[in-house]
C-alpha cells in the first residue's frame, strides 16, 4: 500500500512539473531570504543546493546579492542587489551546461525571446541611466567542447539611454525587439561596440574590435549556455535595486520563466509550496546527515523529526499567501 502511495505521489509530481508555466527559484534560506556578501577583493560564490546550476557569483568588495522579500514581485520576492561603492560587484547566474553534461540552453540563432523585469530603488546615488543589466552566456562548440565563452550584455545606455524611472518595476525585452548588446569575453575585457541582436544571430555573426584587440566571433551556430544579472563594478556611487521574472525562449522550445521567491518555511523542494512533495522528500531522506542542505530545515545537521514537524506545521502554505 505504501509503495502504491509513493507511486501516485510521483505521478502527481510529474504532471505538475509538465503543467508548470513558471519555475520558482527559491532563496537558500527561508523568509526573509538571502543576503550574500563578501568583503575581499577576490570573487566569492555561493551555490544553490537546488535547483542545480544557480549561484550567487563574482561577489566582491562588499557587494550584496540575494533572493529575498525586500522588493517583492510576482509573489513574495525578487533578486535584490546592493553595490554600495564603486568597487563592489555581485551577480546571480545560471549555467545550464555545467549541470547538463555540456548541453546548451539552445542555439543563439534560435533565440527568439529574452525579457526580464528590473527595479531601481531611489536609495541609489549612482548616475540616473544605470539599471541592473541582463546578460546571457554565449559560447562556440568545437569538437563537442564549449569554447569562446563570454557574455552578451544588455544595457539601456546602449539603446537610447535616458533616466531610469525609480521605485517601479520595468519589463524589457531584448531579442524580439532587436536591442543592441555588447560582448564581454571571459577574461577578455569589454567590447563596447554594441550591435543589434540580429547581427550576432546572423550567419556571418560578429567579432567585436577595440583598436588592435579582437573579441570572440559568434554567429547563429553559437550557443547560449547560461543567464546572468548583476551590478558593478566601476559604477560611481551606490546602486540598490532588483530583478525578477527572467523569460527566455528558443524557436520550437519551451519558455523558461524564472520567478525568484523567498523560500517559505517547510518548502524543501523550493517550488514555493508546502505540499505532499515536501513531505515525501523529507521521508525519502529521513536520517540523512547533511550540512546546509534544504531538506534539513532546522539546520541541525540531520533530516529528522524536527524537519518533518516543520513541513506539517506549514503544510498548505504558498509563496503567494
Ligand atoms: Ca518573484
Ligand atoms: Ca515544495
Ligand atoms: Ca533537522
Amino acid at each position: 500500500m505504501r509503495v502504491i502511495g509513493v507511486g501516485i505521489a510521483l505521478v502527481v509530481l510529474l504532471i505538475k512539473g509538465l503543467a508548470q508555466s513558471e519555475t520558482v527559484i527559491s532563496s537558500i534560506d527561508p523568509v526573509p531570504g538571502d543576503l550574500f556578501t563578501h568583503n575581499g577583493t577576490n570573487y566569492a560564490f555561493r551555490m544553490f543546493f537546488q535547483p542545480l546550476g544557480w549561484y550567487y557569483g563574482h561577489v566582491q568588495n562588499g557587494g550584496f546579492v540575494g533572493i529575498n522579500t525586500f522588493f517583492p514581485r510576482n509573489g513574495n520576492g525578487s533578486v535584490y542587489f546592493d553595490a554600495p561603492t564603486t568597487q563592489a560587484k555581485s551577480d546571480i547566474e545560471y549555467r545550464h551546461d555545467i549541470v547538463n553534461q555540456g548541453q546548451p540552453l539552445g542555439r543563439l540563432g534560435d533565440l527568439e525571446w529574452l525579457s526580464y523585469e528590473h527595479y531601481r530603488s531611489s536609495q541609489s546615488t549612482i548616475g540616473s541611466h544605470i539599471h541592473v543589466p541582463i546578460r546571457i552566456y554565449v559560447a562556440n562548440v568545437v569538437n563537442n567542447q564549449i569554447t569562446d565563452l563570454g557574455y552578451l550584455i544588455y544595457e539601456r545606455s546602449m539603446n537610447g539611454g535616458g533616466a531610469i524611472p525609480q521605485d517601479v518595476w520595468i519589463e524589457e525585452e531584448i531579442v524580439a525587439s532587436n536591442q543592441r548588446v555588447w560582448q564581454n569575453p571571459i577574461n577578455g575585457g569589454n567590447y563596447f561596440d554594441a550591435q543589434p541582436f540580429s547581427v550576432w544571430q546572423s550567419e556571418a555573426g560578429y567579432q567585436p574590435r577595440d583598436g588592435t584587440r579582437t573579441g570572440v566571433h559568434w554567429n547563429r551556430e553559437s550557443v547560449v549556455v547560461g543567464i546572468s544579472a548583476g551590478v558593478g563594478t566601476g559604477w560611481q556611487g551606490r546602486f540598490v535595486g532588483a530583478i525578477d521574472n527572467i523569460k527566455i525562449r528558443f524557436r520550437g522550445g519551451p519558455t523558461y520563466h524564472f520567478n525568484f521567491e523567498a523560500r517559505i518555511q517547510g518548502d524543501v523542494t523550493g517550488d514555493g509550496l508546502v505540499d505532499d512533495s515536501d513531505l515525501l522528500t523529507v521521508l525519502m531522506f529521513f536520517g540523512l546527515r547533511c550540512s546546509g542542505c534544504t531538506y534539513d530545515i532546522d539546520r541541525n545537521g540531520q533530516v529528522d523529526d524536527g524537519d518533518l514537524l516543520l513541513v506539517l506545521m506549514n503544510f498548505g502554505r504558498s509563496h503567494r499567501d
